[in-house]
């Protein structure tokens, strides 16, 4: 008998990658949307899986959808990816981002608690949970939480649940702390597929410029195809546990846009780019970077697109997608 996996968040980045891993694993996917009446899968689409998963109906802010799900079709493993993970947004919808990104958490662990007992747990924790800067320069298991954006509170209360339903009920439930992951299916505000998008546009005379934020914070940048791997080999563990993911290296967004305007061809990328006051935050999280230790030495993961390989592909991505239309 094939395993059953539910995935929450199946349109956004991680949820077609993750869902393409486990069909090649020969898993029937479930994939939960919200939606029903107009779904977008261009992300499923892109990798190739629309039509291989089974669809069904439910939002995480409805316990009732989240319930009739679990008790429906009681998978072998849940992958929770579902959020409103735009930071950014976190503030201008501070409810709205704790009722999907941490009650509804509470609903799915209470829906396995009640109907599906077995089944294993996978929240889609997150680095911004850690917040300000760490002396030791680097987070992993061991470092203290002090989010700095409504976004980044409501996963810590998420983590939490997640390791004390654990412990109260003896559930299977781990948490994968990943640090930021990227992809030619990333969605376009970020800052990463913006900046690629954007540098697409002047390349092919579509924009004049590009306007971003704050260029100095440093983030741990990785492909999310290499993620989803780390997500699934925590559910295949003996025991559940929490484990941090990133690649231990980390850039600033100038970086970033410098070796992506480059790639592009273009040398004199500061007189394209906007500092835009706009798109700064109210808090920010200045340096992140992991220590993904744990996750390569206990589940034997590690990152294979470097962040060369990564910028290339997303600029490659975007040239190609807007040279076609
Ligand atoms: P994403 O592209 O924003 O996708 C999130 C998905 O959640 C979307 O498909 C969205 O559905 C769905 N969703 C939002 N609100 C919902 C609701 N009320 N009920 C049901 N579904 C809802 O995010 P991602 O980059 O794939 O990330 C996946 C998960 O990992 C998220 O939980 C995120 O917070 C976390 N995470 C991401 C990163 C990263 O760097 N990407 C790092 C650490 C953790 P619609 O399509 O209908 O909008
Ligand atoms: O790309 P970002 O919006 O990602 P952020 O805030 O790091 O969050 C992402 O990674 C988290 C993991 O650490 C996930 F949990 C979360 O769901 C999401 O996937 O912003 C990155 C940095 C920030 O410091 C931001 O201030 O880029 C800076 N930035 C500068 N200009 C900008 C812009 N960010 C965006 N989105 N847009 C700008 O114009």
């Amino acid at each position: 008998m094939s395993k059953t996996a539910l995935i929450t968040g199946i349109l956004g980045q991680d949820g077609p990658y993750l869902a393409k891993l486990l069909l090649e694993k020969g898993y029937k996917v479930y994939g939960m949307i919200r939606r029903y009446s107009n779904p977008n899968f261009e992300n499923l689409n892109y990798v190739g899986i629309t039509n291989k998963v089974d669809y069904l109906e439910g939002d995480m802010t409805d316990e009732s959808s989240i319930i009739n799900i679990v008790k429906n079709i009681r998978p072998d493993e849940i992958y929770n990816l579902a959020a409103q993970s735009f930071v950014g947004s976190s503030w201008q919808q501070a409810r709205l981002t704790a009722e999907i990104n941490a009650i509804g958490v509470l609903s799915l662990l209470n829906a396995i608690k009640f109907f599906s007992p077995t089944t294993k747990f996978y929240q889609a924790s997150t680095s911004e949970m850690f917040g300000i800067e760490h002396t030791s320069g680097y987070q992993d298991e061991n470092t203290c939480f002090h989010p700095r954006s409504p976004y980044g509170v409501s996963k810590v209360y998420a983590y939490w649940i997640t390791v004390n339903y654990r412990e109260s009920y003896n559930l299977f439930t781990s948490n994968g702390i990943l640090f930021n992951h990227e992809s030619p299916i990333r969605g376009i505000q970020f800052v990463t597929r913006k900046i690629t998008d954007g540098i697409a546009r002047i390349k092919l005379g579509l924009a004049k410029d590009l306007h971003l934020g704050n260029m100095e914070p440093r983030r741990d940048w990785g492909f999310a195809g290499d993620y989803v791997e780390a997500m699934y080999l925590m559910l295949q563990q003996e025991k559940p546990d929490d484990y941090v993911v990133g690649t231990g290296e980390n850039y600033s967004i100038k970086e970033f846009a410098e070796k992506a305007f480059g790639y592009a061809g273009i040398s004199d990328w500061e007189k394209y780019v906007v500092i835009d006051p706009k798109y700064k935050r109210p808090a920010e999280v200045p340096n992140l970077k992991s220590r993904p230790e744990k996750a390569m030495k206990a589940l034997g993961w590690k990152p294979k697109v470097s962040f060369d390989e990564l910028v290339k592909m997303m600029v490659d991505a975007d040239l190609e997608r807007l040279s076609k239309k």
